[in-house]
């Protein structure tokens, strides 16, 4: 379904005007090295009940290999209910249980922790999610004071300024074969409505990669679709795979900011390219002092290249918006940030009808 995906890149940037604040955004994937950051699961991990570990294989900085002990755990979960009926005629009930299979690593980043997991779900369905903890980026302030850019953590003089998290997945998909198209699907009302109560949903193929850079937009209930056209249901239609566009916030600081400038990737949510093995980094391959301005998403798209029925790649972009609470502090308690991949018409049916009856309460 997905031949690759990866964590193409991450920015932290600050909102607060205070001069240290101002000029920090921390690319966390490019600059930091995140996969070198990853915790040896050794030291304790989240995972719970069988676990199969993984080493993590990297570089130094001199091109020596070294290894993170048992740096990726994977393990089995129960997920609550997948489905069930209660025939009121028969007085019967039938219900299955939900399982994810979780596959996942953390990386601590200077003060904060990332940990980051991939659920594949019974049912087909994939998810993504950061889990972000840690401790927050800190500050100084007059005793007392209240800043508009950040939350007073106490009246000593601590406060912590306002930013986000954006992050951006590549994903090389393969939804039943290398050709692939991608829709975007909104919710419309038609011309003729008589009982002002209709509304259905349209796809619109995105042809070529300067149609294909887009935003979310709640009001429409946006998604996008990756199909197959050589590939079809039991009704007729391409195969498919829905992006659920989950924390589809784009970069707050204005385009004329050097960290949006840089990280342009994070100004729009989908982005799809033309496979190019050389294509791999959001904010391009090196981002350390980077300009903007040779290399990344936004330069690759320039070429317009056509999209439909191609080897591609989608790129989405999502994140979070921290107004920082006080409940952020002296740790955070983990936030969940994300997106969904769920089937659409890749199967004929619900796949998990044979699924057992027995019920499984524990992990
Ligand atoms: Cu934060």
């Amino acid at each position: 379904m997905i031949n690759r995906a990866s964590l193409s890149e991450m920015v932290v940037p600050y909102g607060d005007t205070a001069p240290v604040q101002a000029k920090k955004n921390a690319f966390d994937s490019g600059e930091y090295n995140i996969g070198n950051m990853a915790n040896s699961l050794t030291l304790g991990c989240d995972c719970l009940g069988e676990i199969q570990y993984f080493d993590g294989h990297s570089v130094d900085s001199h091109g020596n290999p070294w290894t993170i002990e048992n740096a990726i755990c994977m393990h089995e979960e129960d997920d609550s209910i997948l489905w069930k009926h209660f025939d009121f005629r028969e007085g019967t009930a039938e219900t299955r249980r939900s399982r994810k299979l979780v596959i996942s690593f953390i990386a601590t980043v200077a003060n904060y922790e990332y940990a980051f997991y991939w659920h594949l779900f019974l049912d087909g369905s994939i998810e993504f999610l950061v889990k972000a903890t840690g401790i927050l980026s800190t500050a100084g302030q007059q005793p007392g004071a209240k800043s508009p850019y950040g939350q007073s953590l106490n009246n000593d003089g601590l406060y912590a300024p306002i930013h986000q998290h954006m992050f951006n997945v590549r994903m090389d998909f393969e939804v039943d074969g290398p050709n692939n198209a991608v829709y975007e699907v909104d919710m419309e009302y038609p011309e003729h409505n008589p009982t002002h109560t209709a509304f259905k949903a349209v796809d619109r193929l995105l042809e070529t990669e300067q149609a294909a850079i887009r935003k979310t937009d709640g009001a429409k209930h946006r998604f996008w679709k990756i199909a197959n056209h050589e590939k079809k249901n039991i009704v007729d239609e391409p195969v498919a795979y829905r992006l659920i566009p989950t924390n589809g916030i784009q970069l707050a600081a204005g385009d004329e900011s050097y960290v949006s400038k840089r990280a342009q990737f994070a100004r729009n949510n989908l982005w799809v390219t033309a496979y190019d093995r050389t294509e791999r980094f959001a904010a391009g391959e090196y981002p350390n002092q980077a300009t903007g301005a040779d290399d990344g998403l936004h330069i690759w798209t320039q070429k317009d290249r056509n999209i439909v029925d191609q080897d591609l790649v989608v790129w989405y972009t999502f994140g979070m918006h921290h107004v920082v609470r006080l409940e952020d502090w002296p740790v955070m308690p983990r936030q969940n940030i994300g997106f969904m991949l769920e089937p659409h018409g890749f199967f004929n049916q619900n796949p998990t009808l044979n699924l057992p009856t027995e019920t499984r309460t524990t992990n």
